[in-house]
């Protein structure tokens, strides 16, 4: 198998930050950053600073290799290690949080991403900041001494206000349907409890993009890193695995200055919505499906759910049947070859996707993936015998004392 190997080909000390991303996890080590290390060469002004709202670990471990890290592409066929320089530092929210407020407020700064994944929003179902919530009441109490994304966020955007009128732009990058509205909108609720002038100044300089977002990109293991080693001659404890495939596609609705994101591959549209619904409801709905069809029967790999004959035949009835009849996917659109393509990315061995990392904080995933097929079918009168058995699989694998995974 050939494998090769990158390195950055631009001048790094002539980077200047440009974008504040909350949420450095794997993904969007993956994902952004990879998309911004393309773009650098061409322009240098869209540097990242990178934040993580909890854990000091990931922040320590990338200063110590100069917030450079390697990108591991791999498949059956190929395997490629790539040496990401797009980040220039982390910064710790909680242990930093000052700081972090401040780079939100500082000019430099024309583009905040997000992934927080789709807790981290702490939305209620219908997409409004759930009051409810400790972090949040805390909060609202204490805008100064924030704790949850939108906290932080509104409190960054607030000592904008104050300093100076740049106008910012903040794209989530979450897989959440219409995901820049429900940033916004929590935000919005944010601002109304907590600071109300903060409101108005938004409407006039702040846009909320959505996005959808697309690559296959497991947690990292000790054994991903022990096997890194042989090639890189190090140990990279930053690394991240992922598949070949990669896609972004931005709604183009940005406040001011817009990295030219789409000359290295990304997609500018008037509207993301059709994008993001085909995603979330065929790629991500039978993801979950996988997972708690898969667990169920003690599968601990994506890869090994979707070869199980039985699983796979309800998977393809779940998209045929009931998910594809009441999508509307983007025009000219090949659904079917698109169903398709997915079913095999999630047959690549090469990238391991534990089921119980997809099962994770299921009460918030399938409101996005699978409620939304229901809701349309139900619409027109039809039934939904096997989405409603993705939601019966994902309550029992709850309740399996065997089973064990996160959920809010
Ligand atoms: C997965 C997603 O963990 C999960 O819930 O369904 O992270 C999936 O791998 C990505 O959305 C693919 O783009």
């Amino acid at each position: 198998m050939p494998i090769e190997s990158s390195q950055p080909t631009y001048d790094r000390s002539l980077l200047t930050p440009g974008i504040l991303h909350v949420g450095t996890g794997a993904f969007h080590r993956a994902h952004q950053a990879v998309y911004t290390d393309s773009l650098l060469k061409e322009d240098p002004r869209w540097g990242i600073v990178g934040s993580s709202l909890r854990s000091t670990r990931l922040a320590e471990q990338l200063k110590a290799r100069g917030y450079l890290y390697t990108v591991e592409t791999r498949s059956q066929y190929e395997k490629s290690y790539r040496t990401v320089a797009s980040v220039l530092d982390v910064i710790t929210a909680s242990t930093e949080r000052d700081r972090l407020i401040d780079t939100i407020a500082d000019p430099e700064i024309r583009v905040i991403t997000l992934t927080i994944t789709e807790k981290g929003y702490c939305a209620t179902s219908a997409g409004d900041l759930d009051l409810s919530l400790t972090d949040v009441k805390h909060d609202i109490e204490h805008p100064h001494e924030p704790i949850t994304a939108a906290g932080i966020l509104a409190a960054g955007l607030a000592r904008r206000m104050v300093r100076h009128n740049e106008k910012l732009t903040v794209l989530s990058c979450d897989n959440l349907s219409a995901n820049g509205k429900v940033i916004e909108k929590v935000l919005t609720d944010f601002a109304e409890a907590a600071n109300p002038q903060l409101t108005g100044w938004m409407n006039d300089h702040v846009t909320f993009p959505c996005s959808m977002v697309d690559r296959i990109v497991p947690m990292t293991t000790d054994a991903d890193i022990k096997a890194a080693y042989s090639v890189l001659g190090y140990e990279d404890p930053t690394l991240v695995v992922a598949e070949p495939f990669s896609q972004w596609v931005i709604e183009d609705h940005f406040a001011g200055d817009r990295p030219a994101w789409d000359s290295v591959g990304a997609e500018y549209v008037a509207s993301v919505e059709p994008y993001e619904h085909t995603k979330l409801r065929v790629l991500n709905a039978s993801h979950s499906a996988l997972a708690y069809f898969g667990l169920l029967q003690g599968y601990t790999y994506i890869h090994e759910a979707v070869k199980d004959q039985s699983i796979r035949r309800e998977v393809e009835a779940l998209l045929e049947r009931e998910v594809i009849p009441v999508l509307e996917p983007p025009p000219r659109f090949d659904i079917h070859g698109y169903k398709e393509s997915v079913l095999k990315r999630f047959e690549n061995s090469a990238v391991p996707y534990r089921t119980q990392q997809v099962a994770t904080d299921g009460s918030k995933k399938l409101v996005q993936r699978i409620l939304p097929t229901l809701a349309a079918r139900k619409a027109h009168g039809l039934d939904s015998p096997i989405a409603c058995k993705v939601i019966a699989a994902w309550k029992t694998c709850l309740e399996d004392p065997d089973i064990q995974f996160d959920d809010p």
